[in-house]
């Protein structure tokens, strides 16, 4: 995939790998970035070989906030009426394959909210996360208010949000925000194994398990058993949940076909 300029796109056996590459600028989520990585992310959803995504950015820096030179003229009307932030910058909610976002250095305001929009957190021992839009004037504006406090409850939320401290990866490890913590050097390496993995697994089970795990942030308990249920029934019109149990009973590997 050729073309962009501020990302690097490449396949690594079944795993798509996004690195954001903005060096100059620590990854800044500016405009042409966050159209980039929409681009990048639709397209490796819709290809049939890849099975799971990894973002990552540079060891310096996953990505330091949305860009502040590029947002700080902007008026009440023109970010009101643009719908500033809009889909552009949810397009990785709309990705049915697993995404997980491998972070060291840097991840903050949106660098840290777009990580959190993905599905799964693995960081480098380097990585840094904070909500620090509360010393530029402003408040977290890609969800951050909503997701932190859901992976780390609201007494830390609320020191981060007010106070614009920065985490380290233990406490980020600790309070929950991300699943675990590796050496800088392996981080991408560990990343793509966790996704290659998940990608061996039958596609359809895997976009269903993503879609129930989420649906728990937004419906209640009772809605979110309902949805699982459903989904849980609709597997077995695959072929893979018959491959996959006949497998079992015949005591071989199951051959996947995602279908
Ligand atoms: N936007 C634009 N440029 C940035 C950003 C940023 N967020 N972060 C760093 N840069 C630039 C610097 O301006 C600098 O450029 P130059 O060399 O041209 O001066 C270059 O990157 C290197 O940065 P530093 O020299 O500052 O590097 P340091 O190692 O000294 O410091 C820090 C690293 C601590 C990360 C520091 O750069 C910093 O504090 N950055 C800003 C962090 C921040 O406030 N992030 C939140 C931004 S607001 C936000 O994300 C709101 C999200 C709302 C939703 C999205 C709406 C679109």
């Amino acid at each position: 995939m050729a073309g962009y300029g501020m990302i690097k796109v490449e396949t690594r056996g079944k795993v798509g790998l996004i690195t954001l590459d903005r060096p100059a600028a620590l990854n800044a989520l500016c405009d042409q970035l966050m159209t980039e990585l929409g681009q990048a992310l639709r397209a490796f959803d819709t290809e049939a070989a890849v099975g799971a995504i990894v973002l990552t950015g540079s060891e310096k820096a996953f990505a330091a906030g949305a860009d502040i030179k590029e947002m700080k003229d902007r008026t009440y009307p023109a970010v009101h009426f643009e719908d500033f932030i809009g889909n552009k910058w949810e397009t990785v909610l709309t990705i049915k394959k697993p995404v997980i976002a491998a972070v060291a250095g840097f991840a903050l305001g949106g660098g840290c909210e777009l990580a959190m929009m993905c599905d799964i957190i693995i960081a480098a021992e380097t990585a840094k996360f904070g909500q620090p839009e509360i010393r530029l004037g402003i408040i977290p504006g890609a969800g951050g208010s909503q997701r932190l406090i859901r992976a780390v409850g609201k007494s830390k939320a609320m020191d981060m949000i007010l106070t614009g401290r920065m985490m380290d990866a233990a406490e980020a490890e600790r309070s929950n925000l991300v699943t675990r913590v590796v050496p800088a050097e392996s981080l991408v390496e560990e990343a793509l194994k966790m996704g290659e993995a998940i990608a061996a697994f039958s596609q359809p089970s895997v976009a269903m398990a993503k879609e129930a795990v989420n649906a728990a942030h937004e419906l209640s308990l009772k809605e979110g058993v309902r949805l699982e249920r459903r989904l849980f029934h609709s597997l077995f019109a695959t072929e893979d949940q018959k491959e996959g149990m006949s497998a079992f009973a015949e005591k071989r590997k199951p051959a996947f076909r995602n279908a």
